[in-house]
């Protein structure tokens, strides 16, 4: 009997198939059941000879079972490693990483650039009131200069603030000079959106505040990021024209080569001035000085990377966006 169910059981090929080898040799009615079960007809000396035959042969079959339950767990773990092995040679699957936008990069480097020059960088709010983008900046109601910076106004008599200039005003009121900060942010205007204007667009601004800061550091600070911009030798110009809230104001720009003309031109960057005295007044400064000055992001972007529409920037094309990865 061992030999035959010693075979049958290196025969089973799963559990299940096993389980039924089990209950044909050790189940209730199972071939070595019964043999134990005749025992009692058998005189006592055959019945201890007999007994410990079966015993023995009971032991061999559970230690066979046993055995056979192992190799089959191994047979399973064996063949879900063979079925789930990895090829490591094969080629990969390629995933789009994204990259950031060609405006947040410019004003990453921008921001870098400003911090090299010791300045702090400070953010203010983009739904302004009157007093802080228009009358505190010396632009008071009924100014014709208000005309140049239409904008969104909020039921309750808010805006969206036109430039960055108005965190001039909330800095000043809270810190004393000397100070150095730029403000990078997003303003608004109600423009005829065009190749070269949007309605919402980003500034940088800079204030610098002291007791003798003068027109000269103001065009050292300007040539100094231009050179940190556009390389070293970079020239600069002030020409002169108004803004209400410094005096001198003037347009700044720099000696460029156009990177699609070739043509070597001046590039107007944005306004600048020193800081008017109804402005220091308006926060209640006395005795200092100071400049400013503010572009658009957009506009700087644009000529540097030789975006020839602005409302490229915001279309989300990824193909054109994905012409500026890692530019600037
Ligand atoms: C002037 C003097 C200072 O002491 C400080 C800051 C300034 C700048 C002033 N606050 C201002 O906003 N001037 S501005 O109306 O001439 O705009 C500055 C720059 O923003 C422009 O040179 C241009 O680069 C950009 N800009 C203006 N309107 C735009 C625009 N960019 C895109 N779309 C528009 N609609």
């Amino acid at each position: 009997m061992l030999e035959e169910a010693l075979t049958r059981i290196a025969a089973a090929q799963d559990h299940r198939a096993l389980q039924d080898v089990r209950v044909a040799y050790l189940g209730k009615k199972g071939h070595l059941t019964e043999r134990l079960k005749a025992l009692g007809a058998l005189t006592p000396d055959e019945r201890r000879e007999a007994g410990r035959a079966l015993n023995e042969l009971k032991r061999a079959l559970e230690g066979a079972f046993d055995e056979r339950v192992r190799a089959l767990d191994e047979a399973v773990v064996r063949a879900q490693l063979e079925g789930e092995r990895v090829d490591v040679t094969l080629p990969g699957v390629r995933t789009s990483a994204g990259a950031h936008h060609l405006l947040t990069q410019v004003t990453h480097k921008l921001l870098d650039v400003f911090r090299s020059l010791g300045y702090e960088v400070v953010v203010g709010p983009e739904l302004e009131d009157d007093h802080h983008n228009f009358t505190a900046l010396n632009f008071p109601p009924e100014h014709p200069a208000r005309d140049t910076q239409d904008t969104f106004w909020t039921t309750d008599g808010r805006l969206l603030r036109t430039h960055t200039s108005p965190v001039q005003v909330r800095y000043m009121r809270e810190h004393r000079p000397p100070f150095r900060v730029v403000v990078p942010g997003k303003v608004f205007r109600n423009e005829a959106v065009d190749a070269t204007h949007e309605a919402q667009f980003h500034q940088l601004e800079a204030l610098v505040v002291g007791e003798r800061v003068t027109m000269a550091d103001l065009r050292g600070a300007i040539t100094a990021m231009a050179t940190a911009l556009l390389g070293s030798g970079t020239r600069t110009r002030l020409q002169p024209t108004f803004f209400p809230f410094v005096e001198p104001g003037a347009e700044f720009a720099v000696w460029w080569t156009h990177p699609k003309t070739g043509r070597e031109e001046w590039l107007e960057l944005g306004g600048c001035g020193m800081v008017h005295p109804n402005v220091f007044r308006a926060v209640g400064y006395e005795g200092v000085t100071g400049f400013a000055f503010g572009f658009g992001i957009e506009r700087l972007a644009m000529v540097t990377y030789g975006v020839a529409d602005i409302r490229d920037l915001y279309r989300g094309d990824v193909r054109v966006l994905e012409q500026f990865r890692g530019m600037a």
